[in-house]
């Protein structure tokens, strides 16, 4: 399939969206090492919430824990919004929560498949990575100054171009509808949603977007191994908690909570 990608144009977005504080200002790049960095660079010199920032191309993508994000040119979506949101630090996991939602929202009105979100930042689609987040705060002892949300989104990666590393594990737009997706348009409704659950989750609070994370949320009663950079647990999946830490019932019903890992399903054997 040729594809003949139309840039991302930081104008024809801001036209197209109706946001009551997201994309007020859009700045779109070719090709800088991450626009997360970007974001934070930003933000740090006191760019004002909503702010976002898109590449055609990253050249040193982030995942967590210093993990990459394949990004190659034109294809997909790469996209960071500065958010200062009025929130204490413990519950800055939120926005990560809240950005699933928005993100799994929009990937499901492109597809005709039901999204699931894996706690906390993966989006799959029929067990595949489509979609990643990665929430970067930077706070005071009372409060949160700013969140950079990175977001990373296959659209039109075909499997051919996949490297090795994630050649069995991700997915994209395009080879689940076997089309290309408008990548503006694609965009545009990301934001779209993303200002709408934001403004969600300040006036309302989680529990106003509970329902919504728990509609992509497969995994509730599962049993699950957590790998942490310094310990690993298994357990059965109760829940979230409000301030986005995991629930599992571990041996003999003892509740443990998890504020970060990866997390593994496991066969059930009942
Ligand atoms: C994430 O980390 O999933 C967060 C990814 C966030 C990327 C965005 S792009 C815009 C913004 N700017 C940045 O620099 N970053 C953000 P994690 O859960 O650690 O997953 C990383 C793992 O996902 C890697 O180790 C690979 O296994 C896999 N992976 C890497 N690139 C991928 C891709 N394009 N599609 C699917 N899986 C990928």
């Amino acid at each position: 399939m040729t594809l003949s990608p139309q840039p991302l144009s930081a104008d024809k977005i801001q036209r197209a969206i109706s946001t009551k504080r997201l994309g007020k200002k859009i700045h779109c790049f070719k090709t800088i090492p991450s626009t997360n960095l970007e974001a934070q660079s930003l933000a740090k010199k006191g760019a004002a919430e909503g702010g976002i920032v898109i590449a055609e191309e990253q050249t040193q993508g982030k995942g967590r824990l210093e993990r990459g994000w394949v990004s190659p040119p034109h294809l997909n979506l790469y996209l960071s919004v500065i958010l200062r949101p009025k929130l204490p630090p413990s519950l800055a996991p939120q926005i990560t929560l809240m950005s699933a939602v928005a993100i799994a929202d929009t990937v499901q009105s492109f597809l005709p498949f039901q999204p699931e979100i894996k706690w906390p930042n993966d989006i799959l689609v029929g067990g595949k990575k489509i979609a990643g987040v990665l929430t970067e705060s930077s706070c005071e002892p009372d409060r949160i100054v700013f969140v950079v949300v990175g977001i990373g989104i296959n659209l039109n990666f075909p499997r051919d171009l996949m490297p090795e590393s994630i050649k069995e594990t991700a997915t994209s737009v395009l080879i689940l509808t076997q089309k290309p997706v408008d990548r503006g348009a694609f965009t545009c409704r990301l934001i779209q949603s993303l200002d709408q659950c934001y403004g969600e989750l300040e006036s309302g609070g989680f529990a106003s977007i509970a329902q919504r994370w728990d509609s992509f949320f497969r995994l509730r009663g599962k049993s699950v191994r957590v790998e942490m950079p310094d310990r690993r647990v298994s357990g059965r999946v109760v829940g979230i908690d409000t301030d986005g830490a995991l629930i599992l019932a571990g041996e003999g019903g003892v509740r443990e909570r998890i504020v970060a890992g990866d997390v593994f399903p496991m066969i059930d054997s009942d």
